[in-house]
């Protein structure tokens, strides 16, 4: 059994708050404990962050800083297969997808924020005076302070530096709040933090859930100075609310109920693997994921076969075994959500083209399994199709002309991504001028340049990460302006 402890000011500690049980979504058996923070322990964290702002962090200059930040992710990639083994562990997916995406991306984040600082620049205004001597504006970039980051369970690692890892490059100190589902790499990573040499308070985890607990401390916090968030939409409301006391600025990457649209100039071969990815990774748990397909009536046929053969390829099973490329739900709570849409889908008369139910998994009974899912049949109010899900389904609705589809695509109160097939190229810039998201993939998708502007419109969040947008949201920028 392992025990995760908060790691504040540079050393593991116990919390106050309540011992959570840390399970195995494998097999669902208890194989950690997660001691939580208390109220006092979020005190010290962010007192802690608040403090190392002042000490040698905060005096550094950025290519010292980003020296540091390299050897962040040289010492992520140095324990590989222990990152590796805590995400499996956590989230009981398969290695497949872990090592070539999870970990990877875990220390990626920290070379593109190294890059990214290293090469930003700022504006410069010349300005005439009335005595003719004239002054100059030029702006700097200050970090914000003590930034709050609050994550999902689905890509821990991944989600958890694509934050911290831009805050850090502009000078901030973070309290990390990581989903009391996934408490393994937030932790280890402080174990790294140590060994190149970070200085303490720059990088603090707190354990436990959100409401009346560490989340919540977290996110009131008065001497916190920015919140940074990936999760539901109606949690990121929660943590709108929390900012507004002190006027604190948000960054909100929250849900969404993406919709691919396939026409018929696509490649079936090239769109069938692609989709087949976008509904179906991870277990169907990425927000990006594609759980509304609108498919041109001509090829609709041949398409629904298709991917119902893709979701009956999947192989389910022991997530360290290299061939297995599905593994279950991250918990029992989620599975039955996910599995209350299959039973909503059933008893609406949707057609089960594949899965639809549990799968018999000999020798892993007690995990939280579910079969690939794909529906036809049903109308666009219904549940299925209107809610995020999370899970590995997704819904197909025939569509005749292109204005059908865009008007399909967006009538949904969230805007997070979109992927558009098709081989016409006129028809694929108009198309993703036209749906209102904040990510539009044509023949691919999560197909990511991190220097690109990431983030969801409508219900889906609040403004960019990535690239200079994070430089943006991790820094205030101050004007000087100096009479000449
Ligand atoms: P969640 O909102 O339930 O939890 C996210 C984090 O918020 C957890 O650490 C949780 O403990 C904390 N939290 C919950 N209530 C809180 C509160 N009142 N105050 C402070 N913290 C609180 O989300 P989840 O179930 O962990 O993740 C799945 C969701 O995340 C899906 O909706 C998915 O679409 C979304 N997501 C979005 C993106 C994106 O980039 N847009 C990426 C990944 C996941
Ligand atoms: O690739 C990323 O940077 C990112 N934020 C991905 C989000 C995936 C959501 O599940």
């Amino acid at each position: 059994m392992t025990t995760y402890m908060n790691f504040i000011d540079g050393v593991f500690v116990r919390g106050g708050g309540e011992s959570l049980p840390n399970h195995f979504p494998t097999t669902g058996e208890v194989i950690g404990e997660i001691s939580s923070a208390g109220r006092a322990d979020v005190d010290a964290a962010v007192g802690a962050a608040r403090a190392a702002l002042k000490g040698p962090w905060g005096r550094m200059s950025i290519p010292e800083r980003v020296a540091l930040l390299r050897k962040l992710a040289d010492g992520i990639n140095a324990r590989f297969e222990e990152f590796l083994a805590a995400e499996i562990r956590d989230t009981g997916k398969p290695r497949s997808i872990a090592s070539h995406i999870d970990i990877p991306r875990g220390a990626a984040n920290f070379n593109v924020f190294a890059d990214q600082i290293l090469t930003s620049s700022t504006e410069t205004f010349e300005m005439a005076t009335p005595d003719g001597a004239g002054a100059l504006n030029y702006a700097v970039r200050v970090p914000r302070g003590v930034i709050a980051v609050v994550c999902p369970w689905n890509l821990p690692l991944l989600l958890m530096t694509w934050k911290v890892a831009p805050a850090l490059a502009c000078g901030n100190t973070v309290v990390v709040k990581p989903s009391e589902e996934t408490p393994a790499t937030a932790t280890l990573l402080g174990e790294v933090m140590n060994a190149v040499g970070i200085p303490r308070g720059v990088y603090n985890v707190v354990h436990g859930t959100g409401p009346g607990a560490a989340g919540e401390f977290l996110t009131t916090h008065p001497d916190v100075d920015g919140i940074t968030f990936t999760g539901e939409t109606r949690t990121g409301e929660a943590i709108m609310r929390a900012a507004a006391g002190g006027v604190r600025p948000v960054s909100l990457e929250l849900g969404g109920k993406n919709a691919g649209i396939i026409f018929d100039d696509a490649d079936l071969e090239t769109t069938l693997e692609g989709i087949g990815r976008a509904c179906f990774a991870n277990t169907g748990q990425v927000c990006l994921g594609t759980e509304r397909l609108y498919v041109q009536r001509g090829i609709f046929d041949r398409l629904a076969e298709g991917l119902a053969a893709k979701a009956k390829g999947y192989r389910l099973g022991d997530p360290f075994d290299p061939a297995t490329t599905m593994g279950p739900l991250v918990s029992a709570e989620h599975r039955a959500k996910v599995l209350s849409y299959y039973d909503k889908a059933r008893a609406g008369g949707a057609t089960i083209l594949a899965g639809g139910g549990i799968p018999h998994m000999q020798g892993y009974e007690g995990g939280y399994w579910i079969e690939p899912t794909v529906w036809t049949g049903l109308s666009e109010d219904a549940p299925v199709v209107s809610e995020e899900i999370f899970g590995p389904c997704t819904h197909l609705t025939p569509f005749d002309s292109e204005e059908e589809a865009v008007m399909l695509a967006n009538d949904s109160p969230y805007g997070l991504a979109t992927s558009i097939w098709t081989n016409g190229l006129s028809r694929a810039h108009r198309v993703a001028r036209q749906i209102e998201v904040g990510i539009a993939w044509v023949n691919c998708w999560f197909l990511r340049d991190l220097r690109t502007p990431f983030g969801g419109s409508k219900a889906s969040g609040i403004g960019r990460e990535g690239g200079v947008h994070s430089l943006e949201f991790y820094t205030e920028l101050r004007n000087v302006c100096i009479k000449l």
